[in-house]
């Protein structure tokens, strides 16, 4: 409504646009062909993971919310408590409602690369939570974080990293350790790390898990050439390739693919790239941790393990971690 205060939102660290196309140009005309997962969430990339969550076959957001709920008030008591709750991918937030009652938290940070929902998401927690301090921060995890000012606005109360949905997966290892290295570096020696994590298990189960039935899951991968198209003017035709996922168990990830069913020409930037019938490009890497590597890869970033929580069948975990 007019009379509601708008929320803050701070455009901080981005990657500067033309670094952001010139690293999109070079994986398309690199060998093999690559595109940053980064690119998939425009609006429509960001409806379509939402309806990814709800897949009967995606089960890493089901698994979470439930070790969540019903954990919650112990999971809790590893936390500060009036604290500031920093949301890092908020989405629409709706994972973190749940939390900011429990936590008694006095100030919400949600984090987004998403600049379209994150004021929505803050207005929609302002209406919930009118005795907490909204705040939207805009910016890209591929780089170190840089919140260390905005956390020490608020009196230096001490901070919740909250990674859910086994978004680190999607980092490469090195990439995961720095941006874990990074968030330790603002947690002070009262903050805490809750992350959730997915863990390897049946190829049959992950790969259905990422090629669905009803083909969401083809349609959020095809949209990254909609969004590439539009990025670089490329004349992608996301028709023509095929979706493709499969488990690389020497690796421990999901590999997901792009694969031209004929041969296309396509213009990228001043440039042409040929793809033949077979020719992938590689748009994302979804890496699974079991415990003892995700804690190692945790102590590595220089934190102390706290406590992990799963559901019964070790698919899914939960950390919390202290510095
Ligand atoms: C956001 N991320 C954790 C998801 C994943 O499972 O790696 C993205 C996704 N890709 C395909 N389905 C979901």
């Amino acid at each position: 409504t007019g009379t509601q205060a708008r929320p803050r939102v701070v455009v901080e660290a981005l990657e500067p646009v033309e670094e952001r196309l010139a690293g999109l140009e070079a994986g398309l005309l690199a060998q093999p062909a690559w595109i940053s997962p980064k690119f998939f969430y425009d609006e429509q990339g960001c409806a379509l993971y939402n309806a990814i969550c709800q897949l009967a076959e995606y089960y890493p957001t089901r698994l979470e919310n439930a070790i969540c709920a019903t954990h919650r008030a112990e999971i809790a008591s590893y936390l500060p408590s009036a604290g500031q709750w920093v949301d890092l991918g908020c989405g629409d937030g709706h994972k973190s409602w749940p939390w900011l009652g429990v936590t008694m938290a006095t100030r919400y940070v949600g984090v987004d690369i998403a600049p379209e929902w994150l004021r929505q998401t803050l207005r929609s927690g302002m209406r919930q939570f009118p005795q907490v301090e909204f705040l939207g921060i805009v910016t890209d995890f591929t780089r170190p974080l840089h919140l260390q000012a905005i956390l020490r606005s608020n009196s230096g109360l001490p901070p919740v990293f909250f990674y859910p949905g086994s978004s680190i997966g999607n980092f490469e290892p090195a990439a995961a350790l720095a941006l874990l290295t990074s968030i330790r570096g603002h947690l002070g020696r009262e903050g805490r790390l809750l992350i959730g994590v997915d863990a390897p298990k049946d190829p049959a189960i992950l790969e259905a898990a990422y090629d669905d039935a009803l083909g969401v899951t083809a349609a959020f991968n095809r949209n990254v050439l909609r969004v590439v198209n539009r990025a670089l003017d490329c004349d992608f035709e996301p028709r023509h390739f095929r979706h493709r996922a499969w488990f690389n168990e020497a690796e421990s990830r999901v590999e997901m693919l792009l694969v031209a069913d004929r041969l296309q020409h396509v213009r990228i930037g001043s440039r042409l790239r040929d793809f033949a019938p077979g020719d992938a490009i590689i748009t994302e890497y979804s890496y699974k941790y079991t415990p003892a590597r995700f804690e190692a890869l945790l102590a590595q970033a220089g934190f102390a393990m706290l406590r992990r929580w799963s559901d019964e069948r070790g698919w899914f975990h939960l950390y919390v971690a202290a510095p």
